[in-house]
């Protein structure tokens, strides 16, 4: 449910009262959680993201939401202004900035830590000077040219994601020999530019990329070898929170189950996520994976 009072966790279930989470918050990326995995909650400011498109697009929608996941327990809000789905329509920049600015602001001034969702340099450069203290990059190799100088020079955590093509032509390219250790070679070499650009090796986040250029079955098979990334030696970013996969494994009465009929199973794999030592998992329900990261993390099963 989309309230604060029925965020799971944060009270009884029977409290008439918003009842808020008490949220050790993290201001910057080194207040982060270290002893268990750290959540990150989704901030599609876009009319067309698969699962939440159009619900947060007007700036003040939006902020109420990343607020509503950073009191809920959020360690990290990820706030991204173009739809990065299959076919998605490409956003111009100043598109970009005008849905995001706003937002990025606002949670910052509420002391949240925001991670800037963009492929573009500019967006990064101004999301990054409006507080922003992450960027998230699903682009792959197709990264900005100038995304490398940007990270080496602000010295800022990169999430650096596995993406073939771009979102029209990512789907015709999933096509491995091995989609594990390709993905882990592909990862590895963009890996291997940005730090001779100058990025730390401890600024890279590595990203598998469910999703993107990659079928159910490789979704899978990356989920059953999270170690063949975590022994990469880098903070691992898992992100499967209701995505396509999930949903053709729910499928009922020959029907694929909805974005938000998949928030069950988007728990299941961020614990299964946490279990094989995953640094983060992106979500849309942070309330609920908080929960499940800290049973994670209480079995002692994290790597
Ligand atoms: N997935 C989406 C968008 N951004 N960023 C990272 N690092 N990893 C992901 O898997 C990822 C992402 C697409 O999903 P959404 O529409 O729910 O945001």
């Amino acid at each position: 449910m989309d309230s604060l009072a029925a965020a799971p966790g944060t009270g009884p279930a029977t409290s008439p009262l918003p009842v808020i989470r008490p949220v050790r918050v993290a201001r910057t990326f080194r207040d982060l959680p270290t002893n268990r995995t750290v959540v990150m909650g989704i901030l599609n400011v876009t009319p067309d993201s698969f699962s939440d498109g159009g619900k947060y697009a007007g700036t003040d929608d939006a902020i109420s939401h990343g607020l509503r996941m950073h009191y809920g327990g959020a360690d990290v809000i990820d706030v991204g202004g173009e739809s990065t789905r299959p076919h998605a329509r490409q956003v111009p920049v100043e598109e970009e900035l005008a849905r995001v600015l706003p937002v990025v602001r606002a949670l910052v001034k509420a002391g949240a830590l925001v991670s800037i969702d963009t492929m573009h340099v500019e967006t990064a450069r101004q999301a990054l000077e409006a507080g922003a203290a992450i960027v998230n990059d699903i682009s792959g190799a197709g990264y900005d040219p100038e995304m490398p100088a940007l990270v080496a020079e602000r010295n800022v955590p990169y999430i650096l994601t596995h993406r073939r093509g771009t979102a029209s032509t990512m789907d015709s390219l999933a096509e491995y020999d091995d989609v594990v250790t390709d993905v882990v070679e592909e990862l590895s070499g963009v890996r291997d530019r940005f730090v001779a650009a100058g990025v730390a090796a401890e600024q890279i986040i590595l990203d598998p990329g469910l999703g993107f250029a990659k079928t159910e079955e490789h979704n899978w098979a990356i989920l059953r070898n999270l170690g063949a990334f975590t022994e990469l030696g880098h903070r691992v970013l898992v992100g499967a929170s209701r995505k396509r996969f999930l949903g053709t494994l729910l499928t009922a009465a020959g029907k694929a189950a909805a974005p938000v009929e998949r928030d069950h199973a988007s728990l299941a794999v961020a614990t299964l996520a946490a279990a094989s030592g995953a640094w983060g998992v992106r979500v849309h329900d942070p309330a609920a994976t908080l929960d499940a990261v800290k049973v994670a993390a209480a079995t002692g099963t994290r790597a």
